[in-house]
């Protein structure tokens, strides 16, 4: 079980549930969290709470690095982590992170296609293609770009390095950040409030703001100009580097090629 589910007053939890890989998002982690969504979604769920275990550290340490592919685009349409992220927004009723504990990647990625952000003061969000030598996604920049300000966007992704709680706040990443001891109980109180609203009408709202600010027009050439910016990338010996560095828990050594 790589994930807890329950579905209790309308109101549904999945708990990431693999500590021993910092829940990273594997192909079975994201499997099990997509069967998840789909039983809440038949059972008429009105809210859903993404968290981790209590004492969990890491909230998620995003992509499973280990099934990056090689050599070819690391994100395709059909990756797990793009079909997740996908269902959460397209969930017929809002998902909200709870978030305790540092989040990694494309974890940040998942909290962001959540549609609201609770945090406690332990929570850190950090976006990392430039420690692995990785090309992001359009979808995934946009996803970015569309939360936060260009410059934290490019500060996030030229760094790499943690957004802590009180930045993640004031930046706006974070709905509200809530000491530890209350995140639980705050989270759920937002979750019950939602839960009595109309449905159909929170329901509706959430589907119209998604197709509303994903209306990209993308022109062809905007198209194959980020496909050839992106495949030079992922077809760099800086990104086989950054997997190898990973998987031989070293620093990596970029050279630019
Ligand atoms: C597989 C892992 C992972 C992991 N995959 O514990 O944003 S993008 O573009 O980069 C996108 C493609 C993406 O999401 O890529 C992944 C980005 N994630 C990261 O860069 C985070 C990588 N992980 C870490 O930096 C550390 O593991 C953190 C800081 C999360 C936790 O550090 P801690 O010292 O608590 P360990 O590093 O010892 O990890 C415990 C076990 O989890 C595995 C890791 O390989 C180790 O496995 P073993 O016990 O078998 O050695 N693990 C951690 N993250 N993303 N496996």
């Amino acid at each position: 079980m790589l994930i807890l589910s329950q579905l209790v007053d309308c109101i549904g939890t999945i708990t990431l549930n693999q500590p021993a890989k910092r829940n990273a998002l594997s192909r079975a982690l994201v499997e099990e969290f997509l069967a998840a969504l789909a039983d809440f979604q038949k059972g008429a769920a009105r809210a859903v709470i993404v968290r981790a275990a209590a004492d969990a550290k890491v909230w998620s340490a995003g992509h499973d690095i280990s099934e990056l592919p090689r050599g070819q685009d690391p994100l395709l349409y059909s990756d797990p982590l793009e079909r997740m992220l996908r269902a959460v927004k397209t969930f017929p009723a809002p998902v909200i992170a709870m978030v305790h504990g540092s989040v990694w990647g494309g974890g940040t990625d998942l909290a962001l296609s959540c549609d609201l952000i609770i945090g406690d003061e332990s929570s850190s969000f950090a976006i990392t293609p430039a420690n692995l030598g990785l090309a992001y996604n359009t979808t995934g920049l946009l996803q970015f770009m569309r939360r936060l300000p260009l410059n934290i966007v490019k500060e996030m992704f030229f760094t790499a390095a943690p957004v802590k709680a009180d930045d993640a706040a004031k930046w706006g990443i974070l709905n509200h950040l809530a000491p530890a001891p209350d995140l639980e109980r705050f989270t759920y109180d937002l979750a019950r409030s939602i839960a009595s609203k109309a449905p159909l009408t929170v329901s509706a709202v959430k589907e119209q703001l998604r197709i509303l600010i994903e209306a990209d027009p993308i022109t062809p050439d905007v198209f194959e100009r980020i496909q050839e910016l992106r495949q030079r990338v992922y077809q760099s010996a800086d990104y086989q580097e950054g997997i190898r560095a990973f998987t031989e828990k070293r620093k990596p050594v970029f050279t630019g090629q």
